[in-house]
């Protein structure tokens, strides 16, 4: 037998277990030996049950993602789950830490499954932009209705071992050792005798459904679905369980799988999958990390208040410091809020809130700060106030602690020299709202010591953050190539284009929204204050503000909002601004299309990239995909925008930024150097 995959045998209990580290994956070095694991189980009139259990630290996570795209190597897994369903002796799958896509998909080819009450399981594949391709969207809305089933797989969100238990997924819930427990549920489940039911046979729960109700549920899902295949072709593959035969259930959800995996959507998604996972790793092996127990935070508004619940839901203790007791009541007040709003959304548990809440202590003296294990600063952006707040933190920090800046834009340099510990200095850019938001830029300054580079990548990861690491410049990764996005907005006002126009041809293409809504939702005035602080202008921008039109706060901005709506109307005196200002610098207006806005807006993106990447501020292209779905809503389903460049064709985008380079003068189209190689040689390195 393989290492991956062992048999044994005692009192008429067979337990298979799988080992394939990390994560138990399918690969096809498991799978053909659990094949053939089983038929001989099958065969073997010694064995009265059989127990399909793994070693380490989880079930089946699901297929090897790292095998789609390439030629598929026999036994599949839709024929190890259809080897399940002619075994008449019953089959019982032991799950503990997650049984995910292929992985549940494997236990719902047994008969029973019993689970560890910490055990989750679920059918994420719609998050790598697939749908459940090993009868999943059969055989689970057959257990736990369509209705539940759908929601499941739309979400790809898993459930726990409890909810599965309520819902009918799993048969029992253990305590304490899962295997024994699994292999005594296995014993009284063959001396009860038979028959024991496959789960393709258990059609009540689908005789239940309500069709026109799951099609309301399905139409909902579809309009959230923003251009995305998976979702879509999930509703469906569920939607055919209860209305065909199973064997044509099964074999339309084949078609609309091997559809999706063959995709540029998911493949976008399966890159970013990756891309995610490699972007935390720190280069340099056995790092030894710092020990992280109590977190001080600097500042107690939105963005320091948002920081520490992050910590905090993250079970980390809590030091919140402010310059005066009623700022810092405020801040602990708004703390408590979210959290009151989570519990009446029923997001988090009274229990949880209160566990949470124990772990804040308020203080306004920096000498508070002298037990904390890792001190991040979330005071006004200035480097004068940085650079006061840096000092004190260097007489007060124990030796050994961690100093972070929240900085978006300032030189992490710069603060780091402030101290006599630069080595212990980084940037930890959050994204507000940060208790809520996954992204964190981890800003290495020139002398930030690699372990300490380590300890905080690691620590992104357990308080739930996708981490980057990022090198200095203004900006960073995201808000530089932020500024570059949107350099071209205001000519393309100028020369004709609305900002609903420009908007919808963002939204066309996946966004959540364009440029002109998002400066309405997060306020003009930010951008105002750092344009007049740079001494920069924009010219429709700045009348805007001048006007005190700062979006959605102020009833008006790009667009008017109707008392207390979000919907954005267009607004025919921004029109009417706009184009008095194109007249005074002669512009007369023309048509637009939205090819031209991508190529205006996202080109240069692309470019802004390159350049990052050849200035080695980002280490990996995909480590600028991760920031941008993550931290500023590129379309998943694109894989971010250096991946983007690949489906578009970077040589069509090197040309046409020397089109417009030619036509306008402007730097941000002059095509990087990378780019101009990635056109030629079809990749980043170099
Ligand atoms: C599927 O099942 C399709 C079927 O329906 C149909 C088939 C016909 N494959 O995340 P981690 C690697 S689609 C290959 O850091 P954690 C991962 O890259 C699949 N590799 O650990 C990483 O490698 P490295 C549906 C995988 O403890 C290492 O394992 N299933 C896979 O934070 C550790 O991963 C899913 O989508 C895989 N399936 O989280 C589940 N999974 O160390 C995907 C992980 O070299 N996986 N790796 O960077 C997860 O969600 C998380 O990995 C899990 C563990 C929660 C399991």
């Amino acid at each position: 037998m393989s290492s991956s995959v062992n048999a044994t045998s005692e009192n008429g209990v067979a337990v298979v277990t799988i080992d394939n580290p990390p994560v138990n994956a399918l690969s096809f070095h498991v799978r053909k030996p659990l094949y053939e694991a089983l038929i001989a189980l099958r065969d073997d009139p010694a064995a009265r049950v059989i127990v399909i259990a793994c070693a380490g630290r989880t079930f089946v996570a699901g297929a090897d993602i790292t095998e789609f795209g390439k030629p598929v190597e026999q036994p599949e897994l839709r024929a190890i789950v259809a080897l399940l369903g002619t075994i008449a002796k019953p089959t019982v799958a032991a799950i503990h830490g997650t049984a995910l896509g292929g992985g549940l998909e494997l236990a719902l080819g047994c008969h029973f499954r019993v689970a560890d009450s910490s055990a989750r399981l679920g059918l994420p594949e719609v998050k790598l932009g697939l749908l459940p391709g090993g009868g999943g969207t059969v055989r689970l809305p057959r257990l736990v209705g369509a209705e539940k089933a759908l929601g499941m797989i739309v979400s790809g969100t898993p459930i726990s071992a409890g909810e599965a238990k309520a819902a009918g997924l799993v048969d029992a819930v253990f305590d304490g050792d899962l295997l024994a427990q699994a292999v005594r549920f296995a014993g009284e489940m063959a001396s009860a005798g038979g028959p024991f039911v496959a789960v393709r046979d258990r059609n009540d729960r689908l005789a239940e459904a309500d069709l026109a109700a799951f099609d309301a549920q399905a139409a909902d899902l579809a309009r959230k679905a923003r251009g995305l295949e998976a979702p879509l072709a999930c509703a469906e593959a569920v939607r055919n369980a209860i209305t065909l035969p199973f064997d044509e259930a099964l074999a339309a959800e084949r078609q609309l799988f091997l559809k999706l995996v063959s995709g540029d959507q998911s493949r976008a998604q399966r890159h970013l999958f990756f891309a995610e996972r490699e972007a935390a790793k720190v280069p340099g092996k056995d790092l030894q990390k710092r020990k992280i127990g109590r977190v001080g935070i600097i500042g107690a508004g939105t963005m320091g208040g948002g920081i520490a619940m992050a910590f905090a839901n993250g079970c980390f203790p809590v030091t919140l410091l402010e310059t005066g007791e009623e700022s810092l009541q405020r801040g602990m007040a708004m703390i408590e809020k979210n959290y009151a709003v989570s519990v009446s959304r029923g997001s988090l548990s009274e229990e949880a809130r209160q566990q949470r809440l124990g772990l804040f202590k308020g203080s306004t003296d920096y000498a508070d700060l002298a037990d904390c294990d890792l001190i991040i600063e979330a005071v006004f952006e200035d480097m004068a106030v940085k650079k006061e707040v840096f000092g004190k933190l260097d007489a007060v920090a124990k030796p050994g602690a961690i100093l972070a800046t929240n900085t978006s834009y300032l030189d992490v340099n710069a603060i780091a020299a402030s101290t006599s510990r630069p080595q212990d200095v980084l940037g930890m850019h959050f994204f507000s709202p940060a208790n809520v938001m996954k992204l964190l830029e981890i800003v290495r300054a020139e002398r930030t010591a690699p372990e300490v580079l380590a300890t905080v990548t690691d620590l992104a990861r357990r308080i739930g953050k996708v981490a980057v690491v990022v090198g200095v410049c203004h900006g960073f990764v995201g808000n530089r190539v932020l500024s570059a996005r949107g350099a071209e907005n205001e000519f393309l006002l100028l020369e004709g284009a609305s900002p609903s126009q420009v908007d919808k041809a963002f939204t066309d293409f996946g966004w959540p929204m364009g440029p002109f809504q998002m400066g309405d939702l997060a306020g003009l005035d930010i951008g105002w204050r750092n344009r007049k602080a740079r001494g920069l202008t924009a010219v429709i921008a700045d009348t805007l503000c001048e006007q005190g039109r700062f979006g959605q706060k102020t009833g008006r901005g790009w667009y008017r909002y109707e008392s207390g709506s979000r919907e954005p109307v267009a607004d025919p005196e921004v029109e009417a601004l706009i184009r008095a200002k194109a007249a005074e610098q002669g512009i007369a207006p023309r048509a637009i299309g939205a090819g031209e806005i991508i190529e205006r807006t996202l080109y240069p993106l692309v470019n802004e990239g390159a350049k990052i990447l050849e200035e080695g501020i980002a280490a990996r292209a995909s480590d600028i995909d991760v920031v941008w779905v993550n931290g500023y809503g590129f379309p998943v389903g694109k894989g971010g925008p250096m991946f983007w460049a690949g489906l578009e064709g970077v040589s069509k985008i090197v040309e046409r930024l020397e089109y417009w380079h030619a036509k306008t003068g402007r730097a941000i189209f002059e095509p990087a150097r990378l780019l101009r190689r990635f056109a030629e040689t079809g990749s980043w390195e170099g």
